[in-house]
């Protein structure tokens, strides 16, 4: 966005509370963290030199990698003299026509626009469980890694949870711990990454076949992988092909064909292949059928991409704790305590997740005309139009915001994809003395209704999933990306944008308000 805006010759600030680029790359640290889309799809496409120098090493990256990845964007592209590191946004205020930015180091930036670029993933969640601030032992979120990395050699260690970060992290910790306990609540679906190296000639997001499949990616109909497909309203028969889809590697699996979201026929089918596969691989029989899922269907949670996950619960040192058998009643000085059992351990590892998509935005304190609090406005759920401005905060836009396809997605492409509308928007103000642009209440009320339509033809709405919020006591529960699919969503907001910025409201500027009165 700062290449963007720098490039239509306009000034900008960013504001990073990290001490350095890379967002969710720089804070998710844990032990095997690795991006679950293939490296190659996770590129830049705006720089044609960049896609020609840089070469991933693996088919999915890990963290480091993918930090020096943009370590490498923001050198290329001299972008550090703009950003202010190590500041924290505390508010954002708008009064006659501009923003006002406060930071915790006392900065209040005036801009007439404020794009929050506050990622989907990026407020760690700890659960509320008694005694968490006593533990005596070393704790950690998955979200907020110490740089200098943990080295759990010969310790007793707990992971609270069986997401996407524990999943990844529990067999990395098990090749390290004396005694690993896996603390779970709910069993997720995952399928094997099959990781492998990219020799030189592949690992350029340059190959044709790399280059060839982001704008397809950016056009699919759902999600993450390039094959076009549309959400259908009407449920087709289960097909004995489905489980096929569990046979291939990584992030194609990632991405549910319509027919599994819709369909629960054909989305059981797909679930007990992939139940089978854990039966198959878990030797003790009653370990197996814990780790199996049973509550959700296949594809309404994130499913994880893993690198031996099920096989570690075949090593001695790993013990798996059901805790729907009997739930976390405290966490102790010396370890945890569930209804049935102590737990003494050194450390303790939160894998919880996070206050997903709005936790970011509302943890400040947004104001917009007439003083009222983004808090107050989506108090009763969030209210986007296109996940890229809301009704009453005029000039404010969100990056991957919701209501947008955001993370369902290949995130790197919905950014750029929302980058360039921002900046396209920008230009098209600038050339038509546009001082202001806002969304209008009616237009957000129909995507508002249009984005719960979407999702109600779908099975995603029967899990409780942080897409719902349901993960945050308290959190009304609005499903909040967009499933509608990313093709259909970018067509949409290239018309909107074609049609003069179809439900907004433009405002001139005052000079050219009075001319276009008196004409
Ligand atoms: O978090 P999660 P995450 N007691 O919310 C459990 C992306 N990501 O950090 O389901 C006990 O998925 C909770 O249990 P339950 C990806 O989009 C991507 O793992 O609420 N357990 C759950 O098991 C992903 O979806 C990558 O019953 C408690 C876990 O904590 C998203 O980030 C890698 C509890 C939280 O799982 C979030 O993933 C990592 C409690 N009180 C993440 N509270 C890749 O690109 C919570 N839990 C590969």
């Amino acid at each position: 966005m700062l290449h963007r805006l720098r490039g239509l010759g306009m000034t900008a600030r960013v504001f990073e509370a990290g001490a350095d680029v890379g967002g969710t790359w720089y804070w998710n640290r844990y032990p095997g963290a690795r991006c679950d889309i293939e490296s190659m799809q996770y590129s830049f496409s705006f720089s044609e030199e960049l896609q020609q120098e840089w070469e991933w090493t693996e088919r999915f990256a890990p963290q480091p990698e993918i930090l020096r990845y943009a370590n490498h964007v923001a050198d290329r592209f001299g972008l550090r003299s703009d950003i202010a590191f190590n500041t924290r946004v505390t508010g954002a205020a708008f009064d006659k026509a501009r923003w006002t930015v406060r930071t915790d180091r006392g900065d209040a930036v005036s801009a007439r626009f404020c794009i929050m670029a506050t990622g989907c993933l990026s407020t760690g969640r700890l659960p509320e469980i008694e005694g968490i601030d006593r533990f005596a032992g070393r704790a950690y979120h998955t979200g907020a890694w110490p740089h200098e990395g943990v080295d759990f050699t010969g310790q007793r260690v707990g992971v609270i949870g069986t997401g996407s970060s524990a999943i990844q992290s529990i067999p990395v910790i098990a090749q390290q711990a004396a005694q690993l306990f896996v603390f779970q609540r709910t069993p997720n679906f995952s399928v094997p990454a099959r990781n492998a190296p990219l020799t030189p000639d592949h690992g350029s997001p340059n190959t044709p076949s790399a280059a060839a499949g982001r704008p397809r990616c950016g056009r699919a109909s759902s999600t993450i992988s390039a094959k076009p497909r549309r959400l259908r309203s009407r449920p087709r028969r289960a097909s004995a092909s489905t489980p096929r889809a569990g046979r291939r590697a990584g992030s194609t699996s990632l991405a549910p064909t319509p027919i599994l979201l819709t369909s629960k026929e054909a989305n059981d089918t797909a679930a007990e292949f992939v139940r089978g596969r854990i039966r198959s691989i878990v030797r003790d029989p009653v370990t197996a059928a814990l780790l199996a899922p049973t509550s959700h269907s296949i594809g309404t949670k994130r499913i994880c991409v893993d690198t031996g996950y099920f096989e570690t619960f075949n090593r001695e040192n790993v013990t798996l704790v059901d805790l729907q058998a009997a739930p976390i009643e405290a966490i102790t000085p010396d370890g945890l305590r569930t209804r049935d059992a102590e737990y003494a351990l050194d450390a303790l590892v939160f894998a919880t997740g996070f206050d997903a998509m709005t936790g970011s935005l509302l943890r400040m304190d947004i104001t917009g005309s007439g003083g009222r609090t983004l808090a107050d406005k989506w108090a009763a759920g969030l209210r986007t139009y296109l996940g890229l401005m809301t009704a009453g905060f005029p000039n404010l836009f969100t990056i991957t915001g919701p209501g947008s396809p955001s993370v369902l997605s290949n995130m790197i492409v919905s950014i750029e994809q929302h980058v360039d509308w921002i900046a396209d928007c920008l230009a098209y103000l600038r050339s038509h003395g546009i001082a202001e642009i806002e969304a209008s209440s009616a237009a957000e009320d129909a995507w508002v209704e249009h984005v719960n339509a979407a999702a109600e033809l779908t099975l995603y709405p029967q899990a409780n999933s942080w897409y719902l919020g349901a993960n945050i006591p308290g959190k009304p529960r609005v499903f909040m990306p967009y499933i509608g699919g990313v093709g259909v969503y970018r067509e949409t907001c290239e018309d909107v944008a074609a049609r003069g910025y179809a439900g907004f409201d433009l405002t001139l500027r005052p000079r050219l308000r009075e001319r276009s009165a008196a004409e």
